[in-house]
Protein backbone atom coordinates (compact mmCIF):
# COMPACT_ATOMS: atom_id res chain seq x y z
CA UNK A 1 0.00 0.00 0.00
CA UNK A 2 1.34 3.78 -0.89
CA UNK A 3 0.15 6.36 1.99
CA UNK A 4 1.35 9.15 0.00
CA UNK A 5 4.38 9.98 1.88
CA UNK A 6 6.16 12.49 1.90
CA UNK A 7 10.52 12.15 1.09
CA UNK A 8 11.02 13.28 4.47
CA UNK A 9 7.93 11.08 6.29
CA UNK A 10 9.22 7.80 3.90
CA UNK A 11 13.43 8.84 5.51
CA UNK A 12 11.32 8.55 9.11
CA UNK A 13 9.32 4.87 8.43
CA UNK A 14 12.99 3.56 7.15
CA UNK A 15 15.01 4.87 9.65
CA UNK A 16 12.24 3.49 12.27
CA UNK A 17 12.63 0.16 10.98
CA UNK A 18 16.03 0.02 10.41
CA UNK A 19 16.49 1.49 14.40
CA UNK A 20 13.59 -1.26 15.66
CA UNK A 21 15.53 -4.24 13.91
CA UNK A 22 18.85 -3.82 14.60
CA UNK A 23 18.79 -1.91 18.32
CA UNK A 24 15.57 -2.79 19.63
CA UNK A 25 14.53 -6.45 18.31
CA UNK A 26 17.88 -7.67 20.03
CA UNK A 27 17.04 -6.31 23.70
CA UNK A 28 13.14 -5.68 24.03
CA UNK A 29 13.26 -8.74 25.96
CA UNK A 30 15.91 -7.81 28.41
CA UNK A 31 13.77 -4.84 28.71
CA UNK A 32 10.77 -6.22 28.96
CA UNK A 33 12.06 -8.72 32.15
CA UNK A 34 14.12 -6.22 33.88
CA UNK A 35 11.93 -2.97 33.30
CA UNK A 36 14.61 -1.20 32.88
CA UNK A 37 14.83 2.10 30.81
CA UNK A 38 16.49 1.73 27.93
CA UNK A 39 18.89 4.46 28.06
CA UNK A 40 21.04 3.43 25.26
CA UNK A 41 18.33 3.36 22.59
CA UNK A 42 17.24 6.80 23.46
CA UNK A 43 20.69 7.68 22.86
CA UNK A 44 20.07 6.52 18.94
CA UNK A 45 16.44 8.32 19.20
CA UNK A 46 18.43 11.66 19.67
CA UNK A 47 21.71 10.50 17.23
CA UNK A 48 19.02 9.83 14.79
CA UNK A 49 17.57 13.12 15.12
CA UNK A 50 13.83 11.65 16.00
CA UNK A 51 12.99 13.38 19.14
CA UNK A 52 12.42 16.77 17.47
CA UNK A 53 10.01 15.70 14.73
CA UNK A 54 7.30 17.79 15.41
CA UNK A 55 9.07 20.72 16.69
CA UNK A 56 9.18 23.53 14.74
CA UNK A 57 12.99 24.31 12.74
CA UNK A 58 13.53 27.46 14.28
CA UNK A 59 13.89 25.68 17.87
CA UNK A 60 16.08 22.79 16.11
CA UNK A 61 13.28 20.40 15.15
CA UNK A 62 12.70 18.71 11.66
CA UNK A 63 9.24 20.96 11.07
CA UNK A 64 6.90 17.72 10.79
CA UNK A 65 4.50 17.26 12.96
CA UNK A 66 1.85 14.52 14.62
CA UNK A 67 2.18 12.68 10.93
CA UNK A 68 5.60 12.29 11.17
CA UNK A 69 5.52 11.40 15.12
CA UNK A 70 2.56 8.89 14.32
CA UNK A 71 4.80 7.35 11.75
CA UNK A 72 8.30 7.10 13.83
CA UNK A 73 5.63 5.50 16.81
CA UNK A 74 4.21 3.03 14.70
CA UNK A 75 7.37 1.74 13.21
CA UNK A 76 9.00 1.21 16.39
CA UNK A 77 6.19 -0.11 18.25
CA UNK A 78 6.08 -3.08 15.62
CA UNK A 79 9.28 -4.18 17.39
CA UNK A 80 8.63 -2.61 21.07
CA UNK A 81 5.69 -0.32 22.15
CA UNK A 82 7.47 0.03 25.92
CA UNK A 83 10.57 1.67 24.26
CA UNK A 84 8.45 3.80 21.07
CA UNK A 85 6.27 5.10 24.04
CA UNK A 86 9.30 7.23 25.22
CA UNK A 87 9.52 9.24 22.29
CA UNK A 88 5.33 9.73 22.33
CA UNK A 89 5.28 10.32 26.21
CA UNK A 90 7.80 13.48 25.34
CA UNK A 91 5.85 14.58 22.35
CA UNK A 92 2.39 14.43 25.09
CA UNK A 93 4.66 16.65 27.52
CA UNK A 94 6.09 19.17 24.94
CA UNK A 95 2.66 19.92 23.33
CA UNK A 96 1.65 22.13 25.90
CA UNK A 97 4.46 24.05 25.11
CA UNK A 98 4.12 23.91 21.42
CA UNK A 99 0.50 24.78 21.36
CA UNK A 100 0.85 27.74 24.50
CA UNK A 101 3.75 28.20 25.58
CA UNK A 102 5.51 32.21 24.83
CA UNK A 103 8.54 32.92 22.68
CA UNK A 104 10.60 32.71 25.79
CA UNK A 105 9.25 29.99 26.91
CA UNK A 106 10.07 27.81 23.70
CA UNK A 107 13.31 28.95 23.22
CA UNK A 108 14.21 27.44 26.79
CA UNK A 109 12.81 24.82 26.57
CA UNK A 110 12.01 23.30 22.95
CA UNK A 111 15.33 22.69 21.79
CA UNK A 112 16.30 20.75 24.61
CA UNK A 113 13.97 18.29 24.08
CA UNK A 114 14.29 18.29 19.76
CA UNK A 115 17.86 17.47 20.34
CA UNK A 116 17.38 14.58 22.60
CA UNK A 117 19.06 16.10 25.70
CA UNK A 118 16.17 16.12 27.53
CA UNK A 119 12.68 14.20 27.55
CA UNK A 120 9.35 15.56 28.38
CA UNK A 121 6.54 14.38 30.53
CA UNK A 122 2.81 15.46 31.21
CA UNK A 123 1.27 15.42 34.36
CA UNK A 124 -2.31 15.06 34.65
CA UNK A 125 -3.24 12.36 36.90
CA UNK A 126 -3.74 11.59 40.05
CA UNK A 127 -4.81 9.11 42.21
CA UNK A 128 -8.70 10.14 43.14
CA UNK A 129 -8.09 12.08 39.08
CA UNK A 130 -8.45 9.45 36.18
CA UNK A 131 -11.32 10.10 33.72
CA UNK A 132 -12.40 12.92 36.10
CA UNK A 133 -9.14 14.95 35.00
CA UNK A 134 -10.94 17.77 36.27
CA UNK A 135 -11.12 17.13 39.87
CA UNK A 136 -7.34 16.84 40.39
CA UNK A 137 -6.61 18.28 43.75
CA UNK A 138 -3.03 19.36 42.88
CA UNK A 139 -3.01 23.12 44.27
CA UNK A 140 -0.69 26.02 42.75
CA UNK A 141 -0.57 29.24 45.22
CA UNK A 142 0.20 32.11 43.99
CA UNK A 143 2.63 33.30 46.07
CA UNK A 144 4.48 36.71 45.26
CA UNK A 145 6.61 36.02 42.05
CA UNK A 146 6.58 32.62 41.96
CA UNK A 147 3.70 29.53 43.03
CA UNK A 148 4.19 27.17 45.44
CA UNK A 149 2.89 24.10 44.49
CA UNK A 150 1.50 20.89 46.68
CA UNK A 151 0.09 17.63 45.73
CA UNK A 152 0.79 13.90 43.85
CA UNK A 153 0.86 13.06 40.29
CA UNK A 154 0.20 9.13 39.45
CA UNK A 155 1.26 6.91 36.54
CA UNK A 156 3.16 9.73 34.97
CA UNK A 157 4.89 8.11 31.57
CA UNK A 158 8.74 8.99 31.99
CA UNK A 159 8.26 9.84 35.43
CA UNK A 160 11.83 10.38 36.98
CA UNK A 161 13.57 10.21 33.46
CA UNK A 162 12.27 13.57 32.27
CA UNK A 163 13.58 16.68 32.71
CA UNK A 164 10.82 18.46 31.92
CA UNK A 165 7.02 18.28 33.01
CA UNK A 166 4.49 20.01 31.78
CA UNK A 167 1.87 20.08 34.77
CA UNK A 168 -2.16 21.03 35.74
CA UNK A 169 -2.56 22.17 39.47
CA UNK A 170 -5.39 23.92 40.33
CA UNK A 171 -4.97 27.97 41.04
CA UNK A 172 -8.39 28.44 42.19
CA UNK A 173 -9.93 24.94 43.59
CA UNK A 174 -12.79 26.01 43.63
CA UNK A 175 -13.43 27.40 39.95
CA UNK A 176 -13.59 23.45 39.38
CA UNK A 177 -12.11 22.57 35.85
CA UNK A 178 -11.89 26.43 34.71
CA UNK A 179 -9.70 26.75 38.44
CA UNK A 180 -6.83 24.88 37.04
CA UNK A 181 -3.64 26.52 35.50
CA UNK A 182 -0.49 24.44 33.92
CA UNK A 183 3.00 24.85 34.30
CA UNK A 184 6.60 23.95 33.52
CA UNK A 185 8.66 22.38 36.34
CA UNK A 186 12.31 21.09 35.93
CA UNK A 187 13.48 17.97 37.21
CA UNK A 188 15.93 19.37 40.34
CA UNK A 189 13.77 22.02 41.48
CA UNK A 190 13.69 21.94 45.63
CA UNK A 191 10.05 20.58 46.40
CA UNK A 192 10.18 18.18 43.12
CA UNK A 193 11.02 14.38 44.33
CA UNK A 194 9.53 11.12 42.64
CA UNK A 195 7.80 8.34 43.93
CA UNK A 196 6.64 5.26 43.67
CA UNK A 197 7.85 3.25 40.04
CA UNK A 198 4.75 1.16 39.04
CA UNK A 199 5.57 -2.66 37.74
CA UNK A 200 3.41 -2.85 35.15
CA UNK A 201 1.72 -5.40 32.67
CA UNK A 202 3.15 -4.09 30.04
CA UNK A 203 5.29 -1.65 28.04
CA UNK A 204 7.44 -2.60 30.80
CA UNK A 205 10.38 -0.32 28.85
CA UNK A 206 8.62 2.52 30.00
CA UNK A 207 9.43 4.74 33.34
CA UNK A 208 5.92 5.24 35.23
CA UNK A 209 6.72 7.03 38.10
CA UNK A 210 5.16 9.30 40.76
CA UNK A 211 6.08 12.85 40.94
CA UNK A 212 5.72 14.73 44.64
CA UNK A 213 5.28 17.92 44.68
CA UNK A 214 5.88 19.27 48.78
CA UNK A 215 5.68 23.15 48.73
CA UNK A 216 7.69 23.39 45.08
CA UNK A 217 8.52 26.94 44.17
CA UNK A 218 7.97 27.75 40.99
CA UNK A 219 8.55 31.10 39.02
CA UNK A 220 5.60 33.02 37.74
CA UNK A 221 7.51 32.53 34.17
CA UNK A 222 7.08 29.25 34.06
CA UNK A 223 3.04 29.53 34.01
CA UNK A 224 1.83 28.46 30.31
CA UNK A 225 -0.76 30.79 29.02
CA UNK A 226 -2.83 32.32 31.81
CA UNK A 227 -4.19 31.29 34.97
CA UNK A 228 -7.18 29.01 34.29
CA UNK A 229 -6.42 27.70 30.95
CA UNK A 230 -4.95 24.52 32.63
CA UNK A 231 -8.17 22.23 31.68
CA UNK A 232 -8.18 23.37 28.47
CA UNK A 233 -4.75 23.05 27.45
CA UNK A 234 -4.77 19.15 28.72
CA UNK A 235 -7.50 19.10 26.57
CA UNK A 236 -6.15 20.63 23.30
CA UNK A 237 -2.82 18.65 24.84
CA UNK A 238 -4.84 15.35 24.84
CA UNK A 239 -6.49 16.00 21.29
CA UNK A 240 -3.55 16.78 19.70
CA UNK A 241 -0.99 13.28 21.30
CA UNK A 242 -3.86 10.88 21.08
CA UNK A 243 -3.06 9.72 17.72
CA UNK A 244 0.39 9.27 19.36
CA UNK A 245 -1.33 6.14 21.33
CA UNK A 246 -3.29 5.07 18.34
CA UNK A 247 -0.14 4.67 16.44
CA UNK A 248 1.74 2.71 19.04
CA UNK A 249 -1.20 0.70 19.11
CA UNK A 250 -1.30 0.55 15.52
CA UNK A 251 2.32 -0.86 15.81
CA UNK A 252 1.94 -3.28 18.28
CA UNK A 253 -1.13 -4.79 16.19
CA UNK A 254 0.85 -4.64 12.92
CA UNK A 255 3.85 -6.30 14.80
CA UNK A 256 1.45 -9.11 15.89
CA UNK A 257 0.00 -9.58 12.32
CA UNK A 258 3.81 -9.72 10.48
CA UNK A 259 4.24 -12.38 13.68
CA UNK A 260 1.42 -14.08 13.10
CA UNK A 261 1.14 -14.59 9.05
CA UNK A 262 5.01 -15.99 9.38
CA UNK A 263 4.43 -18.49 12.12
CA UNK A 264 1.40 -19.87 10.24
CA UNK A 265 3.85 -20.14 6.90
CA UNK A 266 6.20 -22.31 9.20
CA UNK A 267 4.20 -24.39 11.93
CA UNK A 268 2.85 -27.54 10.65
CA UNK A 269 -0.21 -29.34 12.13
CA UNK A 270 -1.65 -32.54 10.27
CA UNK A 271 0.80 -32.55 7.76
CA UNK A 272 0.43 -28.83 6.34
CA UNK A 273 1.25 -25.51 7.24
CA UNK A 274 -1.01 -24.17 9.39
CA UNK A 275 -1.71 -21.39 7.16
CA UNK A 276 -3.27 -23.55 4.50
CA UNK A 277 -7.16 -23.77 7.05
CA UNK A 278 -9.64 -21.90 6.27
CA UNK A 279 -10.07 -20.92 9.93
CA UNK A 280 -6.33 -19.49 10.35
CA UNK A 281 -6.86 -17.94 6.91
CA UNK A 282 -9.97 -16.16 8.17
CA UNK A 283 -8.43 -14.66 11.31
CA UNK A 284 -4.92 -13.15 9.40
CA UNK A 285 -7.98 -11.67 6.94
CA UNK A 286 -9.58 -10.16 9.52
CA UNK A 287 -6.69 -8.94 11.37
CA UNK A 288 -5.04 -7.44 8.47
CA UNK A 289 -8.46 -5.57 7.72
CA UNK A 290 -8.54 -3.95 10.49
CA UNK A 291 -4.75 -2.97 10.67
CA UNK A 292 -5.34 -1.15 7.29
CA UNK A 293 -8.31 0.87 8.57
CA UNK A 294 -7.03 1.90 11.69
CA UNK A 295 -3.92 2.95 9.49
CA UNK A 296 -6.36 4.97 7.49
CA UNK A 297 -7.85 6.52 10.47
CA UNK A 298 -4.67 7.45 11.98
CA UNK A 299 -2.99 9.21 8.70
CA UNK A 300 -6.29 10.94 8.43
CA UNK A 301 -6.10 11.93 11.69
CA UNK A 302 -2.54 13.18 11.96
CA UNK A 303 -3.17 14.85 8.67
CA UNK A 304 -6.16 17.03 9.71
CA UNK A 305 -4.11 17.74 13.11
CA UNK A 306 -1.32 18.87 10.92
CA UNK A 307 -3.19 21.13 8.48
CA UNK A 308 -4.06 23.52 11.50
CA UNK A 309 -7.98 22.21 11.98
CA UNK A 310 -9.48 23.32 15.13
CA UNK A 311 -12.08 20.94 15.43
CA UNK A 312 -9.92 17.95 15.82
CA UNK A 313 -11.32 16.25 19.34
CA UNK A 314 -13.96 13.62 17.79
CA UNK A 315 -11.27 12.41 14.66
CA UNK A 316 -8.61 12.50 17.24
CA UNK A 317 -10.75 10.61 19.86
CA UNK A 318 -11.64 7.95 16.82
CA UNK A 319 -8.28 6.94 16.27
CA UNK A 320 -7.36 5.78 19.52
CA UNK A 321 -10.30 4.10 20.21
CA UNK A 322 -10.56 2.08 16.80
CA UNK A 323 -6.90 1.58 16.69
CA UNK A 324 -6.58 0.45 20.38
CA UNK A 325 -9.51 -2.28 19.93
CA UNK A 326 -7.79 -3.18 17.18
CA UNK A 327 -4.45 -3.81 18.59
CA UNK A 328 -6.21 -5.96 21.66
CA UNK A 329 -7.97 -7.95 19.17
CA UNK A 330 -5.63 -8.48 17.00
CA UNK A 331 -3.00 -9.25 19.55
CA UNK A 332 -5.41 -11.88 21.38
CA UNK A 333 -5.52 -13.61 17.72
CA UNK A 334 -2.19 -13.81 17.12
CA UNK A 335 -1.33 -15.40 20.70
CA UNK A 336 -4.31 -17.75 19.25
CA UNK A 337 -2.63 -18.33 16.21
CA UNK A 338 0.55 -19.59 18.16
CA UNK A 339 -1.25 -21.87 20.01
CA UNK A 340 0.60 -22.62 23.59
CA UNK A 341 3.49 -21.32 21.96
CA UNK A 342 1.84 -17.83 21.99
CA UNK A 343 1.59 -18.21 26.09
CA UNK A 344 5.22 -18.30 26.61
CA UNK A 345 7.95 -15.36 27.06
CA UNK A 346 10.09 -17.48 24.21
CA UNK A 347 7.40 -15.74 21.68
CA UNK A 348 7.02 -11.99 20.96
CA UNK A 349 3.50 -12.12 20.80
CA UNK A 350 2.67 -12.33 24.78
CA UNK A 351 4.07 -9.47 25.30
CA UNK A 352 2.44 -7.48 22.27
CA UNK A 353 -1.27 -8.92 23.82
CA UNK A 354 0.12 -7.34 26.92
CA UNK A 355 1.58 -4.37 25.59
CA UNK A 356 -1.27 -3.68 23.42
CA UNK A 357 -4.08 -3.41 26.76
CA UNK A 358 -2.65 0.13 27.88
CA UNK A 359 -3.64 1.82 25.07
CA UNK A 360 -6.89 1.35 25.43
CA UNK A 361 -6.39 2.78 28.76
CA UNK A 362 -4.51 5.80 28.97
CA UNK A 363 -4.86 9.03 27.32
CA UNK A 364 -8.41 8.53 27.88
CA UNK A 365 -9.98 5.18 28.68
CA UNK A 366 -12.01 4.36 25.41
CA UNK A 367 -15.01 4.91 26.97
CA UNK A 368 -14.09 8.70 27.70
CA UNK A 369 -12.92 8.31 23.60
CA UNK A 370 -16.59 7.14 23.42
CA UNK A 371 -17.79 9.71 25.39
CA UNK A 372 -15.82 12.55 23.52
CA UNK A 373 -17.17 11.07 20.23
CA UNK A 374 -20.49 11.50 21.08
CA UNK A 375 -20.72 14.77 22.70
CA UNK A 376 -19.14 15.85 19.19
CA UNK A 377 -21.29 14.65 17.38
CA UNK A 378 -24.52 15.82 19.28
CA UNK A 379 -22.82 19.18 19.34
CA UNK A 380 -22.51 19.35 15.61
CA UNK A 381 -25.91 18.12 15.20
CA UNK A 382 -27.23 20.93 17.32
CA UNK A 383 -25.83 23.60 15.35
CA UNK A 384 -26.54 22.27 12.05
CA UNK A 385 -29.69 23.93 10.22
CA UNK A 386 -32.30 22.10 9.21
N1 LIG B 1 -10.79 21.41 23.67
C1 LIG B 1 -11.05 22.62 24.21
N2 LIG B 1 -11.86 22.80 25.29
C2 LIG B 1 -12.41 21.69 25.82
C3 LIG B 1 -12.19 20.40 25.33
C4 LIG B 1 -11.34 20.28 24.20
N3 LIG B 1 -11.06 19.09 23.64
N4 LIG B 1 -12.86 19.51 26.06
C5 LIG B 1 -13.51 20.21 27.01
N5 LIG B 1 -13.23 21.54 26.87
C6 LIG B 1 -13.74 22.65 27.68
C7 LIG B 1 -15.26 22.65 27.69
O1 LIG B 1 -15.77 23.37 26.58
C8 LIG B 1 -15.56 23.33 29.00
O2 LIG B 1 -15.40 24.73 28.85
P1 LIG B 1 -16.40 25.75 29.63
O3 LIG B 1 -15.96 25.71 31.05
O4 LIG B 1 -16.14 27.05 28.95
O5 LIG B 1 -17.79 25.23 29.42
C9 LIG B 1 -14.44 22.88 29.91
O6 LIG B 1 -13.38 22.43 29.05
C10 LIG B 1 -14.86 21.72 30.78
O7 LIG B 1 -15.35 20.68 29.94
P2 LIG B 1 -16.38 19.59 30.38
O8 LIG B 1 -17.50 20.21 31.16
O9 LIG B 1 -16.73 18.75 29.20
O10 LIG B 1 -15.46 18.77 31.41
P3 LIG B 1 -15.71 17.41 32.17
O11 LIG B 1 -15.18 17.59 33.54
O12 LIG B 1 -17.11 16.94 31.99
O13 LIG B 1 -14.70 16.37 31.44
C11 LIG B 1 -13.81 14.91 29.78
C12 LIG B 1 -14.67 16.15 30.08
C13 LIG B 1 -14.41 13.62 30.35
C14 LIG B 1 -13.78 14.80 28.27
C15 LIG B 1 -12.39 15.12 30.34
O14 LIG B 1 -12.37 15.11 31.74
C16 LIG B 1 -11.40 14.07 29.86
O15 LIG B 1 -10.90 14.14 28.73
N6 LIG B 1 -11.08 13.09 30.71
C17 LIG B 1 -10.07 12.12 30.38
C18 LIG B 1 -8.76 12.61 30.84
C19 LIG B 1 -7.66 11.78 30.32
O16 LIG B 1 -7.55 11.55 29.12
N7 LIG B 1 -6.81 11.35 31.22
C20 LIG B 1 -5.72 10.53 30.83
C21 LIG B 1 -4.53 10.92 31.55
S1 LIG B 1 -3.63 12.16 30.83
S2 LIG B 1 -2.21 11.16 30.00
Amino acid sequence: MKYELTEQQLMIRDLCRQIANEKIKPVRAHYDETGDFPHEILKVFAQSDLCGLYVEEKYGGLGGGVMDLSIAVEELSKICSGIALSLAATALGTFPIIIFGNEEQKQKYLPRIASGQSMAAFGLTEAHAGSDAGAIATTAKRDGDDYILNGTKQWITNGGEADIYTLIAKTNPAKGPRGASAFIIEKGMPGFTFGKKENKMGIRASATRELVFQDCRVPKANLLGKEGLGFIIAMKTLDMSRPGVAAQALGIAAGALDEAVKYSRERRQFGSAICSFQGVQFMLADMATQVEAARALIYQAARYIDSGAKDISKISAMCKLFASDTAMRVTTDAVQIFGGYGYMREYPVEKMMRDAKITQIYEGTNQIQREVIALNLIKEAAGKKE
